[in-house]
């Protein structure tokens, strides 16, 4: 039984509230641990959404300000999934307040606001994390250990993408509730913030440090209304990115994300190649991960598929959930998250990525929007 609660204060009810929120009510039921999270207070300010967002999720109370959510004695964390350009101020008084911050990503509108974040959570010793999901999901996780079992070898190239069609229509207005990632003010950027930032947390995890790169990004539809002033206003983010870049390793970078690829809703995909073995993983097909090991017998040598749903227990996260063989979803991805994060508090060992795992993240989306408005190669700014 658990002899500790977690006590849990969420700012946002769009799409990431209710994945996270989903996480925190599964975690107990699948990875018992000394913490029970309890859902304590929702937070918005329209006071009828927070209420609603309350009920359905099962949060205790409601709030309409965020600071008196942070200023409440009975909230241990604060969750952050509000758009863009309120994580730092959030983040920095959560921090004052000694609120452990789990914050969703991108961290923050650049880098500069992302060291303000770092330093305060480092100089209040919080426990903080940004909800980079996908380094979670067990295929995923699964590349990893084989490459830090070094079965890739030397690695030459990390090719990345996560494409999107939803804003292809040049009637959808930017700004206000479900389109502020539309909107420059409130996102700090477009499909590099939001899309590209996981390939480029995932890359960074299983490769290391991005050192350079030379970007161009897109924006297709150059004007649209926008919802909080009613009129028609040039768009500020970019629609589609596309960058190149080396690694710290040596190995080449080829990253695209865009959400004007029609026919596509969120394909992810990545494919690593090392001189031993290469690795392919997808999105549409999270439980495999593809790989060719080039030490297999001749005659059977090729591309195998490895379905990651357990495999006698060396599959990650797979022994908490069902039977051998059976899957779980992208779902899963935030509620291994919230595990980890919980095995971080117990063990003193924090859970990636913290907030100064993700500055690096930051720094690359910052050295790509300005090499696409320099059209020259960028250093990428150390945290
Ligand atoms: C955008 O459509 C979005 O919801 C991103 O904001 C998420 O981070 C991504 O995982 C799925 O797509």
């Amino acid at each position: 039984m658990p002899s500790k609660e977690l006590r849990v204060g969420m700012i946002g009810y769009g799409f990431m509230g209710r994945a996270h929120s989903n996480a925190y009510k599964q975690v107990g039921q699948f990875f018992p641990s000394d913490y029970r999270v309890v859902l304590k207070a929702a937070c918005a300010r329209d006071a009828a959404k927070a209420k609603e967002f309350a009920d359905q999720w099962g949060y205790e109370s409601v709030e309409t300000d965020w600071k008196k959510l942070i200023a409440r004695p009975d909230i241990d964390a604060i969750d952050i999934c509000t758009p863009n350009n309120l994580h730092k101020e959030i983040a920095i008084t959560a921090a004052a307040a000694g609120k452990m911050i789990l914050c969703e990503k991108p961290l923050a509108m650049n880098v500069a606001e992302g060291r303000e974040m770092v330093a305060a959570v480092e100089r209040a010793k919080v426990p903080n994390m940004v909800w980079y999901n996908y380094r979670r999901i067990p295929a995923v996780t699964l590349a990893k250990k084989l490459i830090e079992e070094g079965r890739l070898g030397k690695i030459f190239h990390y090719r990345a993408k996560f494409l999107q069609d939803w804003t292809i229509n040049a009637d959808l207005p930017q700004g206000g509730q479900g389109l502020w990632r539309l909107d420059v003010a409130a996102a700090g950027s477009g499909v590099s913030g939001d899309l590209l930032a996981h390939c480029i947390d995932t890359a960074v995890w299983l490769n290391g440090s991005v050192e350079s790169i030379s970007a161009l990004t897109e924006t297709f539809v150059k004007e649209r209304k926008h919802n909080l002033t009613g009129k028609v206003e040039p768009v500020g983010i970019d629609d589609a990115c596309i960058f190149m870049g080396k690694f710290s390793n040596g190995s080449l970078a080829n990253f695209e994300s865009t959400r004007y690829a029609r026919g596509h809703k969120a394909q992810y995909t990545f494919e690593i190649n090392g001189e031993k073995a290469s690795l392919a993983w997808d999105l549409h097909d999270l439980h495999r991960l593809q790989m060719f090991d080039y030490k297999d017998e001749g005659k059977i040598r090729g591309w195998k598929s490895i379905h990651v749903t357990d495999n006698g227990g060396e599959h990650p996260y797979m022994d908490k959930w069902w039977v051998p063989g059976l899957a779980v979803g992208y779902d899963c991805s935030f509620t291994h998250q919230v595990a980890d994060f919980i095995t971080g508090l117990e063990t003193g060992t924090p859970a990636g990525p913290t907030f100064r795992d993700a500055l690096e993240t930051q720094a690359v989306l910052d050295a790509i929007l300005d090499s696409a408005k320099s059209h020259q190669w960028v250093q990428v700014a150390k945290g």
